[in-house]
């Protein structure tokens, strides 16, 4: 007996058929069926040939953009910024940083997207501002400034040294010292990045202010950055040892404690609760998606708020984090889909600009079967810029590291994500001019697998994601069906169906390992797309094999 994908046993339904029903009563949202796509700005294209990406290098690549059929961009920080953490730190929240253009180039961009039915999603990094900030300019230069208080400002503590024992998320005390006024202000991240008190309601409304203007605007929503770290104990207490260090990815000081004190305060909810309300007072569904790492799924479920009052997409960073096998990546999608509060909508995220890329960590041969999972989950799917042409991790000479983490701890430098697109054969690979050295390296192998390349070899992993898309759009099953886990699989298959009201079925088979398995559908299935696409459109019977490294869609007989 071949092991077998049993679609013949009752199957067992998870409560994403909630969510489904919920949904399915009214017409679903815009960021419910569609797709992101990341860009990271510095490295998408160089229109002004300076050698860091900018926002007319955006605007000239969207019909790429409308090629490939993402439904929305989202865009990491363009403000105005002294780039000590890329934009992280912000010194001007409603200008843009003459490096990737000026405001006029932004209404320029978000114009051309809607024109292409492409929603523009902007970053807000609401926990901390850069140094330059006129804030914190003002905040920093007196005790008795009125804008003390908007930053998070403490004596030193009994025996001197930092009021207590917090570190920076990239490495020593979390605390700075500034000699004119004599105290310490915090900073979760680099000292350039200074602590916002959200504790102040003059910081809660000028970020809202903030807010308000890029909405005006016609941004269609915000990923918000670091959303657990604004609000933090208020009486300061020292986060406690943790006894077990290996189990934080984390290198460095961060693992040695357990950050019970320096973020995640559940104040936070009520600052999330606020910032929805206001997005919900303007028309087009304007979306949040907010950045957070817990690896407690009920914690992580908890951001959609206890009404679905809070964040509508809190990112779900799981299968990131997750060893590539199918027994973990099913475990994982059951465990997110189980945590998900009733009429709350999933999300799937598998690489961004902090994490090493995708076709590096699970190999190149898995990255069209990681593709095509994060497609056909149900929820809203995430792609980080470069992953549709499974770019792999930049190597980066010590003496070219640019992220300002990596210069602290080598290893966990964000650079080797950070490589420019790679969108032709010609010189620099069509990123910036000839000549021009780019910010960061390519990375390797970029002349057999930029988008020129691949758009010319039907069996390569962008025309397969740019199927998946197509695919996404004509079944509705994918975009908001129900779905079903199937249990019992050969080892390295993982295999769902998505159903809709009065669709075809359709089942998703993934081949996690490197050999051929056999699968029995009990229904014949018709072949939707395949990562190899000889296979299109092709009859298979209610038993056909799965090549190794295989991800398929089928259409299930009725
Ligand atoms: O990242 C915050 C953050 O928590 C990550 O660096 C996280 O520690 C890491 O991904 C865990 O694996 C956000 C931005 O995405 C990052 O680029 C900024 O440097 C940081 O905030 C500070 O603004």
């Amino acid at each position: 007996m071949p092991p077998s994908v049993s679609l013949q046993r009752p199957p067992h339904v998870i409560n994403i058929r909630r969510v489904v029903c919920a949904v399915m009563e009214q017409r679903p949202h815009w960021w419910q069926t569609g797709v992101i796509y990341q860009v990271y700005p510095r490295s998408f294209a160089d229109a002004n040939g300076d050698g860091v990406g900018d926002l007319p290098g955006i605007c000239g690549r969207l019909d790429y953009l409308a090629w490939l059929g993402v439904d929305a961009i989202w865009i990491s920080p363009f403000y105005r910024s002294p780039m000590a953490d890329f934009g992280y730190d912000v010194a001007d929240h409603t200008d843009v940083d003459p490096l990737f253009g000026a405001l006029a180039d932004f209404d320029t961009l978000l114009a051309e997207a809607h024109r292409r039915g492409i929603r523009v999603i902007v970053d807000f990094v609401p926990n901390h501002t850069s140094d330059q900030h006129p804030w914190f300019v003002a905040s920093r230069s007196s005790r008795d400034d009125p804008g003390r208080d908007w930053y998070v400002w403490r004596d030193a503590g009994p025996v001197g040294g930092p009021p207590n024992n917090w570190i920076s998320m990239f490495g020593g005390s979390a605390w700075q010292w500034d000699t004119r006024t004599g105290q310490y202000y915090l900073h979760s991240f680099l000292k350039q990045q200074p602590d916002l008190n959200w504790r102040n309601p003059q910081v809660r409304a000028a970020m809202h202010d903030v807010l308000r203007f890029w909405l005006n605007r016609g941004v269609d929503g915000f990923r918000i950055d670091t959303v657990q770290f604004v609000a933090k104990d208020p009486d300061f207490r020292d986060n406690p040892p943790n006894p077990d260090p290996e189990r934080l990815a984390h290198l460095g000081e961060w693992r040695h404690q357990l950050h019970v004190y320096d973020h995640g305060h559940p104040d936070m909810h009520a600052i999330y609760r606020d910032i929805r309300r206001l997005l919900d007072s303007y028309p087009g569904h304007r979306v949040s998606i907010g950045e957070l790492h817990h690896p407690d799924f009920e914690v992580w479920a908890g951001f959609y708020g206890e009404e679905l009052d809070e964040i509508h997409l809190p990112f779900n960073f799981h299968l990131i984090h997750a060893r590539w096998d199918a027994a973990t990546v099913r475990e994982i999608v059951a465990g997110v889909i189980g945590a998900l509060p009733p009429g709350a909508w999933a999300n799937w995220v598998l690489g961004n600009h902090d994490q090493p890329r995708l076709a590096s960590r699970i190999g190149r041969a898995q990255a069209p079967v990681a593709m095509t999972l994060l497609l056909t989950l149900p929820g809203e799917p995430t792609i980080y810029y470069g992953d549709e042409l499974g770019i792999e991790n930049g190597i980066i000479a010590p003496d070219r590291t640019q992220d300002p983490w990596g210069l602290v701890e080598p290893a966990q430098s964000r650079d080797p994500e950070r490589t420019p697109m790679e969108w032709d054969g010609s010189a620099n690979a069509g990123f910036c001019p000839p000549g021009v050295e780019p910010w960061l390296p390519l990375a390797p192998r970029w002349q057999e697998r930029n988008v020129a390349t691949q758009q010319a070899d039907p069996g390569s992993l962008l025309n397969l994601t740019r199927r998946l898309l197509t695919l996404r759009r004509q079944h509705p099953a994918l975009a908001f069906g129900s779905y079903i886990p199937i249990d019992s699989t050969p080892r390295d298959v993982f295999a769902f169906q998505r159903q809709a009201d009065g669709a075809a079925d359709l089942l998703v088979a993934l081949n996690l390992g490197a050999a051929r398995e056999m699968v029995s559908a009990g229904r014949s299935v018709r072949v939707l797309v395949s990562s190899d696409p000889r296979r299109d459109d092709s009859e298979l019977g209610e038993t056909f094999d799965l090549q190794p490294n295989e991800a398929l869609i089928a259409e299930l007989s009725p």
